[in-house]
């Protein structure tokens, strides 16, 4: 369900009542986020000139998961690394780009955060001017030397101890989805005065949708519950509930926001050549998960609740299936082997 709003506050103000609201907070976290929307405008303005800025195409590297890095990616990481590293809030970085931890240069102060990203999400779609998106991860640091360097255990942490997390997507218009566990509030960059104003508040996902979205083209990978699930929403029932539409964009961002929106569910499967499924724990699954949890929804690997589990390398994938709760159960059951759930006929 959408709330429009109607008053003008920008994110920055929004952000500063939610930390003026928690007793004894310093204003860092106001801080901190100030520097992550400065990369965040950059990087929407790149993404707004693609085409023009010679920002298009592959660099010579792949990275750590084997895949083709593209300028943009690059890019995208360099600039959350140039708004990040000076600012003494951090105490350590974790990129989907970036093999190894990204710690701070000496020469700057370590602080109490630590900061997971995705710079730029959806990487296929970059040279086709189809929609991607950033994604970013908050955590408190657990290791109690508060002014030495992170380590692996600050960053290894399960998805529930995430303090704030969002997804900008760079759509028909510039969006950030947004959470510190307060609810969910998005909001619309205006390009002109270089601001972030609140245009949906407090937003809260449809229990069921009626659109699934996964790349089906990997289906003969599938196991036969995973089959026989997506078999069930395409088959035609006498409710006029099913069958269901498929979309499917290969951004997760952009086929989240619409789960989000719309209702439904999105999934990113284990099959037979990926037993873990595609998409990375720490910079897509638990972001997502709490966005979509927050907004009433439901995030799963097909057994277990995302944000419990523990994950064991920074790099490490997760299956993933996430949007509004019926979805998410109903894939569970097939998963488990009960179909069609309640005796209903498939
Ligand atoms: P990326 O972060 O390198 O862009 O990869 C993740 C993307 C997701 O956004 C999307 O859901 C998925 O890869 C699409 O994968 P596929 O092309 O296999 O369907
Ligand atoms: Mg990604």
């Amino acid at each position: 369900m959408r709330m429009r709003v109607s008053k003008l506050v920008t994110i920055e103000r929004h952000i500063a009542e939610e930390e003026h609201a928690h007793k004894g907070a310093s204003g860092e976290f106001s801080r901190l986020m100030r520097d992550m929307l400065l990369a965040i405008r950059l990087i929407s303005r790149d993404v707004r000139r693609a085409g023009l800025n010679d920002v298009l195409g592959i660099t010579d590297g792949t990275n750590v998961h084997g895949e083709q890095v593209k300028k943009l990616d690059m890019l995208a990481h360099d600039t959350i690394f140039r708004a990040m590293d000076h600012g003494g809030h951090l105490c350590v970085m974790a990129s989907e780009e970036s093999e190894e931890l990204i710690m701070i240069p000496p020469e700057y102060a370590r602080g109490k955060y630590v900061l997971l990203f995705d710079p730029l999400d959806g990487s296929s779609n970059i040279d086709v001017n189809v929609t991607i998106g950033t994604i970013f991860s908050i955590y408190h640091r657990v290791t109690p030397d508060y002014v030495g360097d992170g380590t692996l255990e600050d960053v290894l942490q399960p998805g529930s101890r995430q303090i704030a997390a969002g997804y900008v997507c760079y759509g028909s218009s510039t969006q950030l989805v947004y959470t510190t566990g307060n609810g969910v509030d998005i909001f619309t960059y205006d390009p002109t005065i270089g601001e972030f104003l609140l245009s949906d508040e407090k937003i809260q996902m449809p229990n069921r949708g009626k659109c699934y979205s996964v790349n089906e083209g990997n289906s003969s990978k599938w196991d036969d519950n995973l089959k026989k699930y997506i078999d069930y929403l395409k088959t035609p029932s006498a409710d006029k509930r099913r069958p269901y539409s498929l979309r499917y964009v290969g951004t997760s961002i952009a086929d989240l926001h619409r789960t989000i929106m719309y209702g439904g569910i999105f999934m990113y499967p284990a099959d037979k050549s990926n037993p873990k499924g595609k998409l990375r724990m720490m910079y897509e699954c638990n972001p997502l998960a709490m966005i979509v949890e927050q907004a009433g929804g439901m995030a799963s690997d097909g057994v277990h609740r995302i944000l419990d589990k523990r994950p064991g390398s920074i790099h490490e994938r997760s299956p993933l299936f996430i949007g509004s709760k019926d979805d998410v159960l109903e894939a569970e059951a097939f998963l488990r082997g009960e179909f069609p759930p309640g005796g209903e006929e498939a």
